[in-house]
């Protein structure tokens, strides 16, 4: 299992977004010593926004668009989810990080296992075209 930085590392190259947006904590943490070229921006305030900002931006913009959020932040915007699939967009790509736990600010364990199976698709565990669940060590 890969650390979340070398996943992010590994998402920039793979992905190529023009634009990536990461999600508070570790997250935006990790992405600021991440070298990339594209456009990087941080929602470093609002938990679990940055799914909905993620999809505005790729709704009003022709860039491919990255979106990197963690477990505990998508439990506060599940909901985003549903607008997420609605439009599928072919320029957005969702990447739930799962560290099993709000590690930025303690380590205490989330209950995203609860509802890992709800974000299944199509038969599928985790992916959709819409996003993705990558688990990481730490
Ligand atoms: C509405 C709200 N509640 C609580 C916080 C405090 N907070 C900052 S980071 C964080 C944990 C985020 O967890 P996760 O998205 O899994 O990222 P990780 O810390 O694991 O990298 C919390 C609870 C906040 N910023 N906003
Ligand atoms: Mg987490």
């Amino acid at each position: 299992m890969s650390t979340q930085k070398e996943l992010i590392s590994r998402l920039l190259r793979s992905a190529k977004p023009d634009v990536v947006i990461g999600s508070l904590g570790t997250i935006s943490k990790d992405l600021e010593s991440i070298p990339f070229n594209g456009e990087k921006r941080y929602v470093k305030g609002a938990m679990g926004c940055v799914l909905g900002i993620g999809l505005g931006y790729a709704l009003g913009s022709e860039k491919r668009v990255l979106v990197l959020i963690g477990d505990g932040s998508l439990l506060m915007k599940m909901g985003s989810i549903a607008s997420i699939l609605r439009y599928r967009l072919k320029n957005l790509r969702v990447a739930i990080i799962n560290n099993r736990s709000y590690a930025s600010c303690g380590g205490q364990q989330t209950n995203f296992k609860y509802v890992e199976n709800l974000l299944s698709h199509d038969g599928q565990p985790y992916n959709s075209r819409a996003y993705q669940v990558f688990e990481v060590s730490e």
